[in-house]
């Protein structure tokens, strides 16, 4: 497991990391040194906001590289940690726009759960796209894990009362609900969020336990913007960062945390079933350089 947020951020680290160093290096003037690494933060997405504050008097710091460093963990350690909590069976929701990988990071946490020896169900609530419950039963029957689907266009709360009932019934660990990332209206879908996350709590009282946001860490700012949209609407508990492999736009997640105050619980690192590991800020902000 270990070295695997480092290995995610090769692409960063070769333009944003390299970068960093060569100004670091022939440091010529503090002005114009300052103005570079600005432009460089700003290129791997890291919003501008957050680049100020990196950056405020960075270079009358002993070791401005290091600064740099720390001051990135500082904000990336800055929000409370991700609580997972006990309950059982423990209900957790997953939201986000579509192509961002939800239905895949599903996949990936069936099998770490199930790895774990826990059972479980997944709830295909993307019913506004056939092709969504298919792709969600693949990877149930590759973790191993029960489904509960219904035919496409039906009441996706439907399915997750459904799905919640039996995993109570049956006893069950944890029940892993996908949703549509795209309905007819925006309007419609933060509805529809809202109305899974209430039938879930009907099914089970304290449901749900968490509502991860799933992020494409290669949409950069415009995913950092989806995602102020979906917090402004829904009780995101968790963030889950994907295709950090895909991207040299690495500095998103410090752009994110900064502005949401919500923590990263894992970051995608591929397309395979174990390319999911849990976020390590230290990892993370050291992974982006050298
Ligand atoms: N490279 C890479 N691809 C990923 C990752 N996570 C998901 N994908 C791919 O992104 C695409 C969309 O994923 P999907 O789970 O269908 O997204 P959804 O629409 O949010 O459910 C698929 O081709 C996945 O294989 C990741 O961490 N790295
Ligand atoms: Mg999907």
């Amino acid at each position: 497991m270990f070295g695997k947020i480092r290995q995610g951020l090769i692409k960063t680290r070769e333009t944003f990391g390299k970068a960093v160093e060569s100004i670091f290096k022939d440091k010529k003037e503090i002005k114009k040194s300052v103005d570079e690494l600005e432009g460089t933060l700003i290129l791997a997405d890291i919003g501008l906001n957050t680049v100020q504050k990196l950056l405020k008097d960075i270079f009358k710091e002993e070791d401005p590289k290091q600064a740099l460093k720390n001051r990135i963990k500082d904000i990336l350690l800055g929000v409370q940690e991700v609580q997972n909590g006990n309950e059982k069976p423990y209900i957790h929701i997953f939201v986000g726009v579509n192509g961002v990988g939800k239905t895949t990071t599903i996949g990936k946490i069936a099998k770490k759960r199930k790895e774990n020896g826990e059972k479980g169900i997944i709830a295909a609530c993307d019913t506004f796209r056939a092709a969504a419950s298919e792709q969600l039963e693949i990877w149930a029957e590759r973790s191993g894990t029960e489904i509960v689907k219904q035919q496409e266009g039906a009441d996706p709360a439907a399915v997750a009362f459904d799905a919640v009932s039996k995993a109570k019934a049956k006893g069950y660990d944890f029940c892993l609900i996908d949703t549509a990332g795209r309905l007819h209206t925006k309007h419609n879908l933060m509805e529809e969020l809202q109305k899974i996350s209430r039938v879930a709590g009907k099914a089970l009282p304290g449901a749900p336990h968490q509502t991860t946001l799933v992020l494409d860490a290669t949409t950069g700012q415009n995913g950092l913007n989806q995602a102020k949209e979906f917090v402004s609407k829904i009780k995101v508990t968790d963030l889950i960062l994907t295709k950090l492999d895909g991207t040299a736009k690495g500095g998103i997640a410090v752009s994110i945390v900064d502005e949401l105050r919500i923590p990263i619980s894992y970051v995608g690192v591929g397309e395979k079933v174990d390319d999911l590991v849990p976020f390590d800020p230290k990892e993370y902000a050291e992974g982006l350089f050298d």
